[in-house]
């Protein structure tokens, strides 16, 4: 294991010149470790639960490359898949029969899927999704929850608003307010907030678009209701209820985070696991409604590598070794206990803090809680977190590296595993 303070000197080296070659150093801000702070962790390879850096330390990783690594990181038949699918080359820009097996595969388990669109990325499968429902509904008006995170469309960058209902403005410069002024955010957990929206707006809502289990303010449940009544409130309106199971899709159960609640939405983005590692991003939902994009309809959509067969060939085992049976359980099992103890083991050192876990997502806050939205858990010691997240590292443990981020296990995190991180949280918050 990794002895303290972590040698991080050639992580220093590489990352520095990267910051001269690349924005932040990073091709994905978060990477940055800026909310955390400290040394950012260059990686030499990964294999099951674990990462090995640059400079030879060795951690249990909680991200999983943020999701996608679910059966655990270069998973040895996915591996396989990847260099028999290799031989026939790498990407054709044209109909293949892979593409066939993994939509027949995200069809079976999705509720709400007839018919489905593979693109390459979570973002551009939220993209494509809202312009689907504005094709569809005639309508221009968007509704997103404050803290949910929809990739980095335009449209989807706006400054969460307080009180129950703002127009949005534009959460990053380069946005024009043109393009966020149709948003509307309102806060997670909060029907009234909603039903405000569409009392306000009647005939002007598209779709509703949410993390049915949020990870992007750090970890954070729907209420008993909320998700019934978000189904509810659209089916009455005419407007089209999108589900964005980038990151629960095939994680929080199965068929995702609307098979474990039992709600099912208009249309469905997936991302994430379903690429098995590699770029694959996906909507889909009513047939009636897919129906739309082109050619089989006018709505515009279109990507150069979107279906290519590596990414096919990962994603399909992906899904394969996890429909295999007792995944989901064991998923839970080995979850609940790390969660549960990390919450315990805050009490028994005298940090408030709340958080929980469904299947293989977890997320805590340093706050008494309850955290049911943004705002709450913005109020949390983010100081704390900072501090927790850097003693982790030197225990060996790869958290997400900010508050707002939640945390996922794989089928190769082991009993063992689980004690090592509960014993090192032990450790780091005695000392907090
Ligand atoms: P990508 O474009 O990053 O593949 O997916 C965007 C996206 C859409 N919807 C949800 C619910 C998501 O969680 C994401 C991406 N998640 C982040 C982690 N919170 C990806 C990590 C990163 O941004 O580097």
């Amino acid at each position: 294991m990794v002895a303290t303070p972590l040698k991080t000197s050639k992580s220093e080296e590489i990352f520095s010149a990267a910051q001269k070659l690349m924005p932040g150093g990073v091709n994905s801000p978060v990477r940055a470790f800026k909310s955390v702070g400290g040394q950012p962790i260059v990686f030499d390879r990964v294999k099951g639960a674990y990462i090995w850096d640059v400079d030879e330390n060795q951690y249990i990783d909680y991200v999983g490359t943020w999701g996608p690594a679910i059966c655990g990181h270069a998973h040895p038949e996915v591996l396989e898949s990847l260099k028999v699918t290799l031989e026939k080359g790498t990407s054709f820009g044209a109909p293949c029969a892979l593409e066939n097996v993994l939509a027949q595969m995200v069809i079976d388990a999705v509720p709400s899927i007839e018919m489905v669109r593979f693109v390459n990325s979570g973002t551009e499968a939220c993209l494509s999704v809202q312009r689907l429902a504005r094709a569809f509904t005639g309508r221009e008006k968007l509704v997103k929850f404050e803290g949910c995170y929809h990739g980095h469309g335009d449209m989807f960058l706006v400054k969460a608003g307080s009180g129950v209902a703002t127009l949005g403005l534009p959460d990053s410069p380069g946005v024009p307010k043109a393009v966020t002024a149709a948003t509307l955010t309102v806060p997670y957990n909060d029907l009234e907030a909603v039903k405000a929206l569409f009392a306000e707006y009647p005939d002007d809502i598209a779709a509703v678009i949410l993390e049915p289990v949020v990870g992007n303010s750090g970890f954070i449940a729907p209420e008993p209701g909320f998700l019934a009544g978000l189904r509810e409130i659209t089916r009455e309106a005419g407007t089209l209820l999108i589900f964005d199971e980038v990151m629960t899709g095939f994680r929080i159960a199965y068929g995702g985070a609307q098979e474990k609640f039992g709600i099912t939405p208009d249309l469905t983005t997936l991302g994430k696991v379903i690429g098995g590692g590699l770029p694959v991003g996906a909507y889909g939902g009513r047939r009636d409604v897919m129906e739309m994009v082109a050619p089989a309809g006018p709505m515009y959509q279109a990507g150069t590598l979107s279906g290519n067969p590596l990414a096919m060939a990962a994603g399909i085992k992906t899904l394969e070794i996890l429909g295999r049976e007792g995944s989901y359980e064991y998923l839970d099992r080995v979850t609940k206990r790390l969660a549960e103890g990390m919450l315990a083991i805050a009490q028994e050192t005298g940090h408030a803090a709340c958080g929980g876990q469904i299947s293989g997502m977890f997320g805590f806050f340093f706050t008494a809680g309850p955290v049911r939205n943004y705002d709450d858990a913005k109020q949390s010691d983010l100081t704390k977190f900072g501090r927790f997240h850097r003693g982790m590292l030197e225990q060996g443990i790869y958290l997400a590296p900010s508050q707002f981020e939640a945390g996922f296990t794989s089928l190769a995190h082991t009993e063992e595993d689980i004690d090592r991180t509960l014993a090192a949280a032990r450790t780091v918050m005695a000392a907090l």
